[in-house]
């Protein structure tokens, strides 16, 4: 005679099983099930504040892992606060299952409590999204969503999970269990790389930019390899402001130059504008490589007989084969990869000594000039930034080996958050977040979260008491008397993260930034270094004419 289990233990044990021993969750009637058996299964839950948060933790989690990672939240209001920041965790690829408890079946149609369609709601924001059918397929469906979420162009998966089959005994011989069969990755073919590497070879100014899968350190390392082997400069590009993301310096101007531009699972998207003039030369060719044939063909579509070839391979795979290859035959023109190496890397020389023109305020450079030897003292240091004016200056004067920024999505929020899922992954790597006072607002009360599970780390806050990328859209569209509305109060969020029980440091002189950051540092606590900041439009690096 077998045991039975309650569907909610088939649930906990299958995550077990497929190698996941931590989720991040909100909790609610409808997964206390889950809550229960994870107890027995050993799994670690991160309790947060917001369902949002647990998403973007998992996904950040997954993103630095590369491991499938889970945020588990309630049925309904729930599972519809957490939809929201799977589309930051869809355009980073982020591999991710979002389990959401769910009104009971027999419950459906009938105004049951908190009842939604929630998988029609994760839909547009997930790479799969379904309703478990019975108590009998849960652990299968947990296999499925891990293995479609690693598959192909990575993302998030969406399963609901109806609370009478987490509540459901079955006999243990009934349940399916989940595989942990790896994903299946397409190697580039032999003939496609050749063809890509000899179409490098003729081509005169060759740029290769590199999709989000690559943007983590091992994925920062391999590009390096293709760059040194290939001859060919290599950037990711992962910023909603594309090719003038001011981490790669004066691009824009690269990219009008370039004859040929490979495409290393990128999407041919906005971010390239489309690899159309002006910001591209009329003339220039392209290269796909990507994962999803659906990418593919969307390059054909928009770019006809431009695109030379299209090959379905794996980002990271076909990465490593084209650095293998190219290695044995030739490295490409010298000059030019020095030119553009020149442009990526090169920062104007006033920004070494530019201060700030208002008194109690400091320029975003001088924030940033002081954080960098405190990142530099450790190579495992993650820097974390998300989105407006002032977290691209971080962006750009801040060269790191393990970064996390919100990504091609453009949501702001999720920095806090990511600060905790890296420090989950890294007991002692310095984790700095940096971000705008409009962005803590989203989800500062994960700073409690922060305190309850101890896990340190330093945000930089630099504080201009305005929502300032809006602000500087008002300005360059409708002029400086024209600039509304996007005001807020200058609020010491180092007190608040205080009250939380974290640290808090306020500086209005830069004078006083060092002994901050290093007092931040040393509490072992979560701090914030509330900076008051001038109003700074973010860089835009051009080439000197
Ligand atoms: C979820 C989401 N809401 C709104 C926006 C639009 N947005 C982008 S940057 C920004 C202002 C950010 O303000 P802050 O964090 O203070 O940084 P600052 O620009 O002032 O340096 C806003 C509202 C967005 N990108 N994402
Ligand atoms: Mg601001």
């Amino acid at each position: 005679m077998s045991d039975t289990l309650r569907g909610a233990d088939v649930v906990a044990r299958s995550l077990r099983r497929i190698g996941c021993g931590r989720v991040f969750t909100l909790s609610g009637n409808h997964i206390m099930s889950i809550f229960d058996a994870a107890l027995d299964a050993g799994i670690d839950l991160v309790h947060v504040r917001h369902e949002a948060a647990a998403v973007h933790m998992a996904d950040a989690h997954g993103r630095l892992t590369g491991e499938v990672s889970v945020a588990l939240v309630t049925g309904g209001p729930g599972h519809a606060n957490a939809v929201g920041a799977l589309y930051t965790a869809l355009a980073a690829e982020s591999p991710m299952v979002l389990l959401s408890g769910h009104a009971a079946t027999w419950e459906l149609g009938r105004g049951g409590f908190q009842e939604l369609a929630q998988s029609d709601m994760a839909k547009p924001v997930t790479k799969a999204s379904w309703t478990t059918g019975s108590a009998e397929l849960l652990g299968q469906d947990i296999g499925e969503a891990f293995r479609l979420a690693l598959s192909g162009r990575r993302g998030p998966v969406h399963v609901s999970l109806p609370s009478d089959l987490l509540d459901a005994r079955l006999d243990e011989n009934a349940v399916t269990w989940p595989t942990t069969a790896a994903a299946k990755r397409q190697a580039l073919a032999d003939a496609d790389c050749a063809k890509i590497l000899s179409l490098v070879a003729a081509a005169k100014r060759p740029i290769i930019f590199a999709g989000p899968q690559l943007s983590n350190a091992a994925g920062r390392a391999l590009l390096t390899d293709v760059e040194a082997a290939t001859g060919v400069p290599a950037v990711i590009l992962e910023s909603p402001r594309g090719l003038a993301d001011a981490t790669l310096g004066a691009l824009p101007d690269l990219a009008k130059q370039a004859d040929l531009v490979v495409l290393l699972g990128k999407a041919l998207d906005f971010t390239l504008k489309w690899t159309g003039a002006p910001s591209f030369d009329p003339a220039v060719r392209l290269i796909v490589i990507d994962p999803e044939a659906q990418l593919t063909e969307r390059a054909r579509r928009e770019k006809g007989d431009a695109l030379l070839l299209a090959c379905i391979a794996d980002s990271a795979l076909a990465a490593e084969k084209l650095a293998a290859e190219a290695r044995k035959v030739r490295s490409g023109d010298a000059a030019w990869l020095t030119e553009a190496r020149n442009a990526l890397d090169a920062r104007p020389a006033s920004w070494r000594d530019v201060v700030s023109k208002t008194p109690g305020r400091l320029h975003p450079a001088e924030v940033f000039r002081t954080l960098r030897p405190f990142i530099e003292r450790d190579p495992d240091a993650i820097l974390i930034c998300a989105g407006g004016e002032y977290a691209q200056w971080a962006q750009s004067m801040l060269p790191v080996r393990r970064r996390l920024i919100n990504g091609v999505a453009g949501a702001i929020g999720s920095s806090l958050s990511f600060a905790l899922a890296a420090r989950l992954i890294d007991a002692k790597a310095p984790v700095f977040a940096v971000l705008g006072d409009g962005t803590i607002g989203f989800h500062i009360s994960e700073f409690e979260t922060a305190v309850r599970r101890a896990l340190p780390f330093v945000a930089i806050l630099g504080n201009d008491a305005r929502w300032n990328a809006e602000s500087e859209i008002q300005r360059r569209e409708y002029g400086a008397n024209r600039m509304h509305g996007c005001e807020l109060l200058p609020v010491r969020y180092d007190q608040v993260v205080t009250a939380l029980g974290g640290h808090g440091e306020f500086v209005e002189r830069a004078g006083d930034l060092p002994a901050a950051i290093e007092r931040a540092l040393a509490s072992g606590k979560p701090a914030c270094v509330n900076v008051t900041i001038e109003s700074t439009a973010a860089p835009g690096l051009r080439l000197p004419l």
